[in-house]
């Protein structure tokens, strides 16, 4: 056995779990284990400029691929609080992340002591852990735990806490003979995936609402290949999007209030049958209930027990891992199929393809300030399948669900339920950290830009290339459009006379300088007609100077993206397209 630092222990156990990298910053309550981080060197670290930043990388981190689990590290008090942000988005959206925190010493956590804050009771809802580990040998057991848990069921954050004191006190620990536990998955049995089967057989016009848990359980392949031996078209959600390529016949579009097609909302309308996979019926994919539920019939399928039944009752639940599921799913109708069971959807699907044909929103424009659909235009040109974004909130990521194509799961990459201004930018530099040979591209409002825009400083010394897309509205866009419900323009403009900068014309901030400050290069657009070159020039400079290159595009101040109250009032604020010209990216040929 060996004799070593519970933080020697804690760092072990990462190695042992497959962590090699961590996003964080240090403090003297936190430096035992740094120090351990630095003993074993086999962890490399990114030192992020605010710890939100490190949390919200962490996420991107995780994200971007299959079994990551992104660690982020802060000292005590405020480094724990600044975290919870990234906590509660990451358990919002059903991501594992492993948030560790220094901790003033044991017999000094009651004495009001210098940041010491009960971080673990702070933490204890946005987490499916949180622990001030108290016993240093505890600590192997608390790290086992936390994976465990992070992996389990519904995947979620942990925070574990660590007094001064327990990490430097020595314990016996063997790193050779530590192994992972095992991660629970329910799975669903063959009779209750016939029991779907045969709801599904005996619908009309079906659909699979397919959500993210799918994109966890990485089954994206078997939905395509359940979807296509049934014929059954797909609504991804936005946590979602990706399982299947934009432009595949399946695609039947986004269903919601906001981040959805107009085509999507039809075919979700025109549906008598829908099959929830891994998703979680959100009140901005469902809009009021009695829209979406009526003359339909549901089946819901979780891994997490209670996650059925909490928005509204299923006709059918089934508590399954999504990869388990769809498994056999697809044996079961393949076996239908052999023996001639499963009805034919052709005509089903011609209908949800005439409506993808037919009800496109315009996105050409050549207006001067630019209008924001030319610019999601522009993206479908320059950036190819291969591409990851990310986006947070706001006007510019809801234009961008309706407007950009993805291919690949994992390729949206969204901060789906909490939203957390300010989250695009540092957990575009953890997806570029997960995934350097993928061109990774960002996607800002100017507000959500500016909230953590320290951490492109991180991007330039690591070099952590990506493209970041800022459409500059000088507005708060999202809440001045809903402002409208209250007749105001309140608080809302983030314009100025910037006296530094009079060449941004009254818009504010001047991103470029600030950005190139940073340590990034930067581009400003006006014109419509220069988008394209501009990413292209983003691109040569990507590659030359590998740091983070923005692309600023000054937009027109104000336009209203489509958005509603229910799937059947969405208003639509621009004419539609009618041409193929008017749309000319859209993923489907446009029926005229
Ligand atoms: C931390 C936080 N505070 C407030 C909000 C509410 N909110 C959502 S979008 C938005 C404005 C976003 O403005 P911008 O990033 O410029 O995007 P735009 O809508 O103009 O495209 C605000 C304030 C939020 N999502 N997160
Ligand atoms: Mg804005």
């Amino acid at each position: 056995m060996a004799r070593m630092t519970a933080a020697d222990a804690a760092v072990a156990i990462l190695r042992r779990e497959g962590i090699s990298q961590a996003f964080g910053l240090p403090g003297a309550a936190i430096n035992p284990f740094y120090a351990a981080m630095r003993r074993d060197g086999g962890i490399t670290h990114t030192l992020a400029r605010h710890v939100e930043g490190a949390s919200h990388m962490a996420e991107g981190y995780t994200r971007a691929r299959s079994g990551n689990i992104g660690v982020c590290i802060g000292t005590s008090g405020p480094a724990g609080t600044d975290m919870l942000t990234g906590l509660y988005s990451a358990s919002a959206d059903s991501i594992p992340i492993l948030c560790i925190t220094g901790q003033a010493p044991v017999a000094r956590l009651h004495k009001e002591d210098f940041q010491a804050v009960d971080i673990a009771a702070v933490a204890a809802p946005l987490t499916k852990m949180a622990m001030t580990v108290l016993e240093p040998a505890q600590v192997p057991g608390a790290f086992a735990q936390a994976f465990h848990l992070m992996r389990s069921g519904r995947p979620g954050p942990v925070l574990i806490d660590l007094p001064f004191d327990v990490q430097l006190a020595e314990i016996e620990f063997d790193p050779a003979t530590y192994e992972p536990l095992p991660v629970y998955k329910p799975a669903a049995t063959r009779a209750q995936i016939e029991v779907a089967l045969d709801m599904l057989a005996a619908a009309e016009r079906p659909l699979i609402v397919a959500g993210g848990g799918i994109i966890n359980a990485d089954a994206a392949d078997l939905l395509t290949e359940f979807a296509e031996l049934t014929g059954t078209p797909v609504v991804p959600t936005l946590m979602g999007w990706g399982v299947l390529p934009d432009d595949h016949r399946l695609m039947a579009g986004m269903v919601g209030l906001q981040t959805s097609h107009r085509y999507g909302n039809a075919t979700m309308l025109a549906a008598d049958f829908v099959l929830g996979i891994g998703n979680r019926w959100a009140n901005r994919h469902t809009g009021g209930l009695d829209t979406y539920r009526t003359g339909r019939k549901f089946v819901h399928v979780d891994i997490e027990p209670t996650q059925i039944g909490r928005v509204f009752a299923p006709d059918y639940g089934i508590v399954s891992d999504a990869g388990s599921a769809l498994a056999l799913f697809t044996e079961v109708a393949r076996e239908r199929r052999a023996a001639g069971r499963l009805p034919d959807r052709a005509a089903w699907v011609a209908q949800c393809q005439h409506r993808r044909a037919t009800m496109q929103r315009r996105t050409h424009f050549d207006e001067v300030p630019i209008k924001p659909q030319r610019v999601y235009e522009e993206m479908n040109r320059a950036f190819g399948p291969e591409t990851r974004y990310v986006s947070t909130i706001g006007l510019s990521q809801i234009a961008a669900a309706q407007f950009l194509h993805v291919y690949r799961p994992r390729h949206w990459i969204n901060a789906g339920q909490a939203g957390p201004l300010g989250w695009t930018v540092p957990a575009a530099l953890g997806v570029c950290a997960a995934d350097p040979d993928s061109p990774v591209v960002a996607l800002s409002g100017d507000y959500d830009f500016q909230f953590m825009i320290e951490e492109l400083a991180v991007g330039a010394q690591f070099h952590l290339p990506y493209i970041h897309v800022l459409v500059n509205n000088a507005y708060l866009g999202l809440i001045r459009q809903s402002q409208r419900a209250f007749d105001m323009d309140y608080c809302v403009q983030l314009s100025f006379d910037n006296i530094n900068s009079p060449e941004v014309g009254g818009y504010g901030v001047d991103h470029v300088k600030v950005a190139e400050g940073l340590g990034c290069k930067a581009l400003r657009v006006t014109a419509p007609g220069e988008i394209g070159q501009a990413f292209d020039q983003a691109k040569k400079l990507m590659a030359e100077y590998r740091v983070p290159v923005v692309v600023e595009i000054v937009l027109e101040r104000v336009t209203n993206i489509s958005m509603g109250t229910e799937l059947d009032n969405v208003t639509e604020f621009e004419e539609l397209a009618a041409r193929r010209e008017d749309a000319p990216t859209a993923a489907v040929a446009l029926l005229d």
